[in-house]
């Protein structure tokens, strides 16, 4: 058996495990951080359970860093009182990006997380069954249910050989992408084994493991090793180890060969992380501002990469660098090493722990700047502007870039020099406060920004609204609801953020969304990829979006608009993409009807046009009733089945009917 199968075995509790098929996971761990966390954890209050069911849970504080007025410092309050009354471990202010941190201090080898945030396989680089999730699943996964997915197939990633001439960890996830493109790892895990994984140590795995979900993919994981056991052990954790791998000649839905040797630096150009070319193809190419951080490129040796090429030399003229260390450990370990002082004297800009200019959260490049980071993601807008050009490549060609001005060969500067991990890494989790032991003391402070949940009413018989847009293939997350500073600390405020939904796409939208009171949208393939936020159906959902259309979907998008009860239809024929167009008015008197007797496909009445296509229902049984109920939050309760007289309550999140609906 493969590794992944074998803890999908271990924590199976509902369904079978054939391809496509839906199956429920035991979850060990939960982390949300704190873009997505307010709402979670307003799910998980408004669900009425009295303490998670986890074996561990974390809430973080690393995405809404700016402090431009008090929106951002109240929902902080408000995640640090909520952890500490419902069992929560709270990760605060300036201890670092949750993967990151949670790699470092909390992953366990062959267990199960589940995270509100789409680079939870992070963990994935110690042999964790991780998954990115939408809040509202992860706030469900508190309260003791398994997380649903569908059954995937199971990728085996060989590795063979070493890296060499500064090709990194960052140029074996390019290289997966450059293959697989941004939609290659959907419905499938890519586990990745053969000799070459025992080259490369945990940092390194987790930096591919991170960017797996650009491919898509369920997730991504590596064998729990010695190396894995070194990483441990440095971090003062060696207990948690245990040995995970593939059985010998363990067998594999598809497979996919990378030989480590022959690996080059690569790029991603934009707008696209897979749109991924050899460094050469672009040498000579202008930078104006490089960056390196974020949870995908920001660790110790990352770091250390970087201060050894910028050492006794100064950042270009034209550029601004940029430099996040991913977490306080590693912030603290290159400032002990002196390597903090050979960054600050060439010139970077230091900015804090945090995801920082990943989602446009500061360090917004200049009108038509070429940006160079090491992060993961540079989709349109995604970086805050709408006419950066943002290429993506690993901490080594970025400080080249750094010092030159240009995109260069780093062997231009010095010889290829591979970092490693350090024996001890400086621990001190004293920013990380436990829950507290008297949780009825616990008062939550609510601030101004924080307004009630809202949830949708049972699904209508009938579907009817106007294709408010049309869209092409690939439409990010952040274009459905861009991230970016001014619009993040809205997360807890649904009817203040509904007001950006596709602000970069369509001005128009959200007047036009709201005078029509709501419609469908329709868009190509893979719609929705790139973050969990959730925001991008719950937003749409506020302004009464019923339904999208489109050839394919992102798994986590698909997951979230079921839940707050938008209805992901697929064209059966992908051709009939081109016989609906913006402003028709489409018709699904089916629906309900269709979702609840299980039918795999519903008829779509163009009325405009009067022509009928017909719809796939790709859906498994729990999800239509989610959609039915009118979203997962009205379909589930907490009902305490407590002994008389037990201390902890035990209880259990029950499925009600019928679906309530509250504001
Ligand atoms: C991202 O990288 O896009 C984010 C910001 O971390 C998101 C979460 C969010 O939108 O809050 C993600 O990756 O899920
Ligand atoms: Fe933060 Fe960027 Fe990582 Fe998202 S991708 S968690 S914004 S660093």
């Amino acid at each position: 058996m493969n590794l992944a199968r074998k803890l999908i075995t271990e924590h199976l509790v509902e369904g079978r495990m054939e391809i496509g098929e839906e199956i429920g996971l035991r979850v060990d761990q939960t982390l949300t951080q704190d873009a997505t966390g307010t709402m979670a954890y307003l799910q998980f209050e408004a669900m009425g359970v009295p303490r998670v069911q986890t074996k561990l849970s974390v809430s973080y504080v690393d995405h809404n860093m700016l402090q431009a007025d008090s929106k951002n410092a109240d929902d902080h309050a408000y995640l640090q009182d909520v952890a500490a009354k419902y069992g929560v471990y709270f990760s605060r202010p300036g201890n670092g990006i949750c993967h990151q941190v949670h790699l470092e201090r909390f992953s366990v080898p062959g267990e199960t997380l589940v995270g509100s945030d789409s680079h939870t396989p992070t963990c994935g680089g110690v042999g964790m069954l991780a998954f990115g999730a939408g809040g509202l699943e992860v706030a469900c996964a508190m309260a003791g249910l398994p997380y649903y997915i569908r059954m995937p197939k199971i990728v085996g990633v060989e590795l063979r050989g070493r890296l060499r001439r500064w090709a990194s960890a960052k140029d074996v996830i390019l290289e997966v992408l450059r293959r697989i493109g941004v939609s290659g790892g959907r419905g499938r895990i890519l586990e990745y084994y053969g000799p070459g994984v025992a080259t490369l140590e945990v940092p390194e795995r987790a930096t591919i493991a991170n960017m797996g979900a650009e491919a898509g993919a369920t997730t991504s994981i590596f064998p729990s090793d010695a190396r894995t056991r070194a990483f441990l052990e440095a971090q003062r954790r060696g207990e948690v180890w245990k040995p995970l791998a593939a059985d010998p000649g363990a067998e594999y839905d598809e497979h996919m060969l990378i030989d480590l040797d022959t690996l080059e630096p690569l790029i991603a150009k934009p707008h696209s992380p897979d749109a991924v070319v050899p460094l050469a193809e672009l040498l000579g190419t202008p930078v104006d501002q490089v960056a390196v951080g974020s949870c995908t490129n920001s660790s110790y040796q990352d770091l250390m990469t970087v201060a050894h090429l910028l050492e006794g030399r100064v950042v270009h003229p034209r550029v601004s660098l940029l430099v996040s260390p991913g977490s306080r450990q590693v912030y603290e370990m290159i400032a002990r090493s002196g390597a903090l002082a050979t960054l600050v004297a060439a010139g970077a800009r230091i900015l804090e722990s945090a995801c920082g200019p990943c989602p446009g959260i500061g360090g917004v490049p200049a009108s038509g700047a070429v940006s160079l980071r090491s992060f993961n993601r540079n989709f349109p807008g995604r970086c805050g502007s709408m006419d950066a050009f943002v290429y993506l490549a690993s901490p080594a060609v970025c400080a080249a870039a750094a010092v030159a001005g240009e995109i260069v060969d780093p062997r231009t500067l010095k010889e290829a020099k591979r970092f490693r991990a350090p024996q001890r890494f400086i621990i001190d989790d004293r920013l990380i406060v436990p829950p507290a032991p008297n949780p009825e003391a616990i008062e939550i402070r609510r601030g101004p920004n924080i307004k009630p949940i809202v949830t949708r009413g049972p699904l209508d018989a009938t579907l009817r609204g106007e294709v408010l847009l049309k869209l092409g293939d690939n439409v990010s997350t952040d274009q459905i609801l861009p991230a970016m500073a001014h619009i993040l600390p809205l997360r807890s405020n649904l009817p203040a953020i509904a007001e950006y939904v596709f602000s970069t796409t369509d001005p128009t939208f959200v007047a036009r969304a709201k005078a029509q009171g709501g419609g469908m949208v329709v868009a190509a393939k893979n719609y929705g990829q790139g973050s969990s936020r959730e925001h991008a159906a719950l937003a749409p959902m506020y302004l009464g979006i019923k339904a999208v259309l489109a050839i394919s979907f992102a798994r986590i998008h698909m997951a979230n608009l079921v839940n707050f009860g938008i209805v992901p239809l697929i064209f059966a024929d992908e051709t009939d993409y081109l016989q609906v167009e913006q402003g028709d008015l489409l018709e699904i008197p089916g629906i309900r009807e269709a979702l609840a007797s299980g039918s795999e496909t519903v008829d779509v009445f163009n009325r405009t046009r009067g022509t009928t296509i017909r719809a796939r229902l790709d859906l498994g049984a729990r999800a239509r009733r989610t959609l039915l109920a009118g979203g997962l939050l009205n379909s589930v309760r907490w009902a305490d089945n407590s002994q008389g007289g037990s201390q902890v309550p035990t209880g259990q999140l029950v499925a009600v009917a019928p679906p309530r609906t509250e504001t």
